[in-house]
This record gives structure tokens, sequence and C-alpha cells, in this order.
């Protein structure tokens, strides 16, 4: 056998020529192809092919397990899993990435082009779908039962290209030639009804009687995503709903000439899982969006309640104790009053009954704070999709009030506060309070975030509900975002630790005492040099531009957004573009700013950014005077695995949002735990990383949220630091003009005005003198080789807190109760 022995037991072991034997098959009899014709993207479904075979029969062991052993299981409702790409993560987990490597190498085909073929399922905008991809891979892991429940997207997160500099959206297709891991269940296909009417009817016993009249029927088909747990030994699923026509296709409206109505239903059911809505942040207040969360939070309850009743019958009181429900911020929201629909007009439970189960079973997690975030639908178009749930809701609302009532009598005020009801000239329905009112617990995902969720968020239902507010900070999975992604790291901390880290992060604390240890200082900073060498030969291929990996390496990578202030950082490089042309001998360290960000289509504002960073880039990297210490590279379509490849090559990881506004941030983690040292605000987890790694390990620089508070209390004037700050003035008012952009002045000037005239919201000119003091402590550090060695070790030796496993240890004894559930062999 020459499955590589390590001390992580695992379940599926084979040997180079199985595992090669196990790809020609595929080759030959899944895709009719033979080596000599097959090109890299068949080579990566037959790879994919030969180990789909274990993952499907870790998927039944898991199921037949937890069938057996009638589990409590959590179900994970997120509007968005960004999964990355499956083939390098599954051979990892199963223990087979250099058997693999091995027998491709024979076969005279190289791993890592073939990984390249995987497009990325980007079924997700950003942090909070990718931080759901983190939590199914350690439930699968800490062989929890689990499921996740989703929306199978046709085209995920649009690819961004560059073109003179400005961002063009072009539709991503994940699946346009197959994808070889989903498993379609037809079996298991749902209907789910929309529009209509309401009926009142009165029953024999005198009890009223709701009816819902639907005007349209949908099918919700299931795609199971396989999620393999490290060890290979459970395999959960992820499951994706794709919506298509419920009836057959109309002959009859087809044979009397109507060809394009026959089709038209089938193209409007087949829309609401057509394509992901690419704002991160902003609530999109379109039918559409209403329609796809209804959707899939319909199909999935459906399955759910399936797989209870194969169980235990019309018994529904063991339902809270086999099922909880997290629900991934509140687009999954109108879970709640579909539960209790089912509950009450379904299986005919009294009201009081049906809201302990709901209010048993869900737990909501709160993932922002910013106002253009908080979903609110307008009652008039919840009354025209999902006529009875606005009654429930209403219903909820009404005996909800009864209660705030008793604790504030009278109090108008606190009532208008705490309604689900938003009054106004347009009636809203506030799907934060719904989550709130119909959940068991609520958390936030880090500890400043969830104090400022209990303190200005929802102060009186912290006061009405003590201990339902609480905090789970965030975490990432080391198996991808360390283990996989940076194999040359892995391997050395292996040798000095010993290889059961990715199980129990808290062990890479036991690097730290290396941290000042030459030798491992120089093996450390080899790895980053060498990672610095592939990005640096990734971004000569993407963009022509040379980079010295001697230089710093400075990455900001995350959605484009005012909040997290790319910008800010911008202004900075424009600073040092201007100190070095104004002084050629200015003193610093040779610096590559590398940025990653896509914008949401309809933000005028964040594609200004990304065209004014890229304009910029252009003029600096082509200026000789400067060229050799400054350099600034945008990457395009930043995705999942674009990230695989910066994050181990980073030596600064830029998380420089206002005090406040960023909710955790998990980059932040994925950077620091590959040896990146952060330059941060007071923000997020920003704070814990701070905590963890003490403040020699970290440069922390500008204002904290009570500073923000009363600078904007007192009345914030940028004015003033324009006037005040000759560099910030130069910079901006260098925006203006056409140096950057020739023959077209002012194509940069909405960045000045956003900042100056309309007041800069997010404190970018009060921040500016704090951060570019920092930048030059960075500088400072970094000359220093073995200070900075040390501070980069450190920042790897003590993000154990920040694996995912322990955000899932925190969920499961706080507030799943769940029991791990080891999958049976055999
Ligand atoms: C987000 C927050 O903005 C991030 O700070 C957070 O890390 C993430 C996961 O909790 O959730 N909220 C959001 O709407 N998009 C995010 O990325």
């Amino acid at each position: 056998m020459s499955a590589k022995k390590t001390s992580v037991e695992r379940d599926v072991t084979i040997n180079k020529s199985e595992f090669k034997a196990a790809v020609i098959k595929h080759l030959h009899c899944t895709l009719g192809t033979d080596e000599n014709k097959a090109n890299n993207h068949a080579w990566w479904k037959a790879t994919c092919s030969a180990m789909q075979e274990h993952v499907l029969e870790g998927i039944r062991k898991t199921q037949k397990t937890h069938y057996l052993n009638d589990t409590r299981a959590v179900h994970y409702f997120s509007a968005e899993f960004l999964m990355g790409r499956l083939l390098s993560n599954n051979l990892q987990n199963f223990g087979l990435f250099d058997v693999a490597n091995d027998a491709l190498n024979e076969l005279g085909v190289n791993l890592s082009d073939v990984l390249e073929e995987e497009p990325d399922m980007a079924l997700g905008n950003g942090g909070l779908g990718r931080l759901a991809a983190c939590f199914i891979d350690s439930l699968a892991t800490m062989e929890l039962p689990a499921i996740g429940y989703g929306i199978h997207y046709e085209h995920g997160l649009f690819r961004q290209e560059i073109q003179g500099g400005a961002q063009i959206e072009r539709p991503d297709s994940w699946r346009d030639y197959g994808n070889p891991w989903e498993i379609c269940r037809p079996e298991s296909i749902q209907e789910v009804s929309l529009f209509g009417y309401v009926e009142t009817k009165y029953g024999e016993n005198g009890r009223i009687q709701k009816e819902w009249h639907p005007g349209h029927i949908v099918k919700g088909i299931p795609w199971d995503i396989p999620v393999v747990g490290y060890g290979g030994k459970t395999v959960n699923v992820l499951r994706l709903w794709q919506s298509k026509a419920s009836g057959y296709f109309n002959w009859d409206v087809f044979n009397s000439g109507g060809y394009l109505d026959a089709q038209a239903e089938n193209v409007q059911a087949e829309t609401i899982s057509k394509v992901l809505y690419p704002n991160d942040e902003t609530e999109a207040g379109k039918e559409l969006r209403l329609i796809q969360q209804y959707f899939f939070c319909a199909c999935s309850l459906k399955d759910i309640i399936r797989r209870y009743k194969r169980a235990h019958g019309d018994d529904w009181s063991r339902f809270i104790d086999q099922v909880v429900i997290q629900l991934n911020d509140t687009h999954p929201a109108i879970a709640i009053p579909e539960l209790m629909r089912i509950l009450v007009d379904r299986a005919e439970l009294d009201w009081d009954k049906a809201w302990n189960i709901c209010t048993n079973v869900f737990a909501y997690t709160n993932h922002t704070l910013l106002p253009e975030a908080l979903e609110r639908w307008p009652a008039r178009m919840l009354e025209k999709i999902l006529p009875r749930h606005l009654e429930i809701i209403y219903e909820i609302n009404h005996r909800f009030m009864k209660e705030v009532d008793k604790k504030w009598p009278g109090d108008n005020a606190v009532k208008a506060r705490l309604s689900i009801i938003e009054e106004g000239n347009e009636k809203m329905v506030r799907m934060g309070h719904l989550s709130v009112i119909g959940s068991f617990a609520v958390n936030g995902v880090a500890e400043l975030h969830s104090r400022l969720v209990k303190q200005n968020l929802f102060p009186e239902f912290d006061a009405l509900w003590p201990g339902k507010l609480t905090n789970v900070t965030n975490g990432i999975t080391p198996r991808r975002w360390l283990k996989a992604c940076n194999p040359s790291l892995s391997k050395l901390i292996d040798k000095k630790i010993g290889d059961d880290w990715p199980l129990d992060l808290n062990k890479l604390a036991g690097l730290e005492k290396f941290a000042t240890n030459k030798t491992f200082q120089k093996q450390f900073m080899q790895v980053k040099q060498q990672n610095k060498q592939l990005l640096a030969e990734e971004i000569k291929a993407s963009l022509d531009i040379d980079v010295d990996v001697n230089a710093i390496f400075d990455v900001q990578i995350k959605r484009l957004h005012e909040y997290k202030r790319q910008h800010l950082a911008l202004l900075h490089i424009m600073a040092l573009y201007r100190r070095l042309l104004e002084n050629p001998d200015y003193d610093m360290h040779p610096r590559v700013f590398i940025f990653g960000a896509k914008a949401a289509p309809g933000y005028k504002l964040a594609k200004d950014i990304i065209l004014a960073i890229n304009k910029v880039a252009d003029k600096i990297n082509n200026d000789a005077r400067v060229n050799q210490k400054l350099k600034v590279a945008f990457l395009p379509n930043y995705r999942v695995s674009l990230a695989e490849k910066m994050i181990p090559a980073a030596d600064v990881s830029e998380q420089i949002s206002t005090a406040g506004k960023e909710a955790s941030g998990t980059g932040n983690m994925k950077l620091a735990l590959n040896g990146a040292v952060t330059i941060g605000t007071l923000d997020g987890a920003n704070i814990e990383i701070a905590e963890e790694v003490g403040d020699d390990n970290i440069f922390i620089f500008g204002l904290t949220v009570d500073e923000v508070n009363e600078l904007k209390a007192s009345g914030y004037k940028p004015y003033d630091y324009y006037y005040k700050n000759p560099e910030i003035k130069a910079v901006l008012d260098w925006l203006e003009t056409d140096y950057f952009t020739p023959g077209k002045p002012g194509a940069l000037s909405s960045i000045k005005q956003s900042l100056l005239d309309h007041g800069d919201q997010y404190l970018v000119l009060a921040d500016y003198e704090a951060y570019s003091k920092a930048q030059e402590e960075v500088d400072k550090a970094y000359r220093d080789k073995e200070r900075w060695a040390k501070m980069a070790i450190i920042n790897t030796a003590k993000m154990g807190k920040f694996t995912s496993d322990r955000s899932i240890r925190d969920y499961v004894e706080r507030i799943w109760k769940l029991d791990s559930c080891p999958v049976r062999k055999g």
C-alpha cells in the first residue's frame, strides 16, 4: 500500500496503481475517450469520477448510520454557499492527494493542471457564503449529522473582466459542461406554491380554517453536492434546489398555436433558480429574490418533514428533539411563517403548540449591522406572492405586541420599534425582527459585532429575552485554507509539530517556541518566498506586470465596498507615488499592492474605485522613476480559487474597514493563518486576532467604534482634513486631473466628491493619517528580517481560535445541542 502514513485515521486507502486504474476506467467508460485523446478537462472529469466512487460510498454509509441512529441534525439554511473547487479538497480530505498526484504523474498528466480545469462553484457573494462552506466542512469533519440547504443557481456570481480598467460582468457558467460531483435526486422532488388567495372557512367545530389557493406551482429538484469530512469518514450533503415548471408541456396551448405561451410557464418557473443576486450587504428588494428565498425554504422544510415522518409518522412531539434549523442571515427567514403554515393549516395543530415548535427549531445568525443590508419586504409584495404567510406574520406580530405591552405597558414607541411591521408610506415587513422573534437563539459573528447587535440593533429584544442574543465568532476551515492551499507551509509545519493540526488547530501554538529560531525563521520565510514566486508568475500571466518577490506583498482581497475602504489604500498608494516623485530617494522598502475585488454591478462608486485602482496602477507600473519601489496589481475575477493562490503569498493583510462596520471578516483569519501580518482597524474579528497574536505582531490603527460615534455626533467635517493635511489635498486633487486618465479629466472625481461633498460616511479622511503612519511602521518592521519572520510565525501559531471547528463546537454546545455520530464501516 502506498498511501502515506499519517496520524490522521483514514477511511479509504487505495494505492497508486488502483487509483490509476480507476481514472483510466472512467476515462474509458464514463467519458468514452482514451489516454491519447484526453485533454486536461477529460482527465479532470475522470479523476473526479474516480473519487466519486468513494464519495458516494461515504454518503451511503453516512446516511445509513444517521438513519439507524435516528439522529438529531442541524439543517443549515443559506441562500449562498461559496464552495470553490472540490477535487483538491476531496482528495485532501480522503488523504489521497499524493496518491493521485503520483498516479497521474505516471500517466504523464500534471495534477495541478488538472485541478485548474475545475470551475469554481461560486454560489455566493463573499464572506457570508464562504462561511457557510467552511461550516459544512467542519460539520462533516466533526462527524455531526448535518445538511446544508440552498439554491442550485444556474449562474453563480458573475465573472469579472477588466476592460480599460473598468469592471465588466460576464455570466458565470459553472456547470456548462456538466458537474461531476452533483447527484440529482428525482425521488425527492418537491412542489412549491406561490401567489393566489386565501379562503377562510369554518370547520364543523367552529374552528376557523384557512385555505391557500395558490396561483402557481413550481417544482423543486434536489441536487446533492457531497461534503467530505477530513479523514473521509462522514460525507454529508449540501442539497441545492433547482426550479422547474410543475406541469407537463401544455399541448393544448401549443396545438392551438400559442407556442410561446406554452413555453412561458416553464421559463418563469426556471427563472427562480437561474441566477444568484450579485449584491453583498445590500437588500435587493426584488420580487424574484423573495420568491427564491421562499422557494428553497419551502422545498427544504418539506424535505425535512418527509424525513421526520418516515421515522415518527404524524407524531409532532419529537420534532424539536430531532430538528434544528440555522438561518444564515435573514435570507431564509420566511421559513418561520412557512413552518407555522404547515403546522397550523396542514397538520391542524393549535397556534400555541405550533409556535412552541417553531421557536424551538429555529436559530438565527446576524451577519451585518449595515442598514442597507437589513431585509425589509413591502407587505404588498408579500401579500401578492405569499398571501397566507403575510396573515401568519400579522398574527405572530399581534401576539408578540401583547408580550411587549406586558413588559412596557402603554409604551407605543417601543412597540413601533419592535414591531415586525414598519409603518410608513409603505408598510414593510422587517425580516430581522421576525427572525429574532421566531428563533430560540440569535448570534452575531464576532465579539464586537455581537455586542453591537445587543446594544444598538436589538437592545429591547435583549432586555425582553436575556441570554437569547449571543456571540459565536466566525472561523475558517484549516483544511482548505492552509493544508490544501499552502502545501509547502503545511509540510514544514508537519515536520515541526506533527500532522494533526488540521483537526486541532490549537496545536499550531507549538510553533511559537520556534518563532525566534533562526533556522526555522529561514525555512518559514523561504516557503513564503516560494509562494510569492508562484503569485508573481500568476500576476505576470494575467496582467503582464513584473513584480519583485523581495518586495512586500501587500494584499487586500474582499468585496469592493466603501466601508471596507479600498479607497483608503488607494489614497495611500497615490501618496507614496507622490513622495517618490518628489524625492526619488524616499526611503521605503519596495512594495507591491495587490488587490482582488468584485463590485456589485449596480454599485457605481464601487466600480469607480476599481477603475481608479486600475488607472493609478497603469501609471505607476509604467513609470520608470518609481516602479522599482512601487507596483500595483489588480487581479481580475477574485474568487475562492484565486484566493487560494493569493493568501499563501501575502506578507501584509489589509483589514481597514471603518470600526463597527465589518461584522467579522474571515479573510483576515485566512491571511494571518498563512503568516501574513495584519494592518487593521479595531473592527470585527481583527480585535480577536489582535488579542491572540499580541500588540507586537499586528499593526492596529485608526478610530475605535466609540471614537467614530463621537466624531460623527460632534459633526464630522471631511473638508477640515483636506485643508489640514497637504498630502490628502494633493492626492484628492490629483484624482480630478487627467493625469491618470489622459484626455479624460474628471473620470475619477466621484471618489473625491464622495469623500468631501457627500460627507465621507466611512471616515476615510479621518483615518488617513493614522493609516499612513501605521504603514511606515510596517515598512520599518519588514526591513528587520528577523523581526518580521518572528511576527509572521506568531501569526500562524496563534490562529488556533479561528478554526471553523471551534465555531461549530460553539454552535453545537451552546445552541444546537447535537451529538456527533461516528459513521459505521460497511
Ligand atoms: C458578512 C460580513 O460582512 C462579514 O464581516 C462576515 O465575516 C460575513 C460572515 O459572517 O458576513 N455579512 C454579509 O452580508 N456579507 C458578509 O460577508
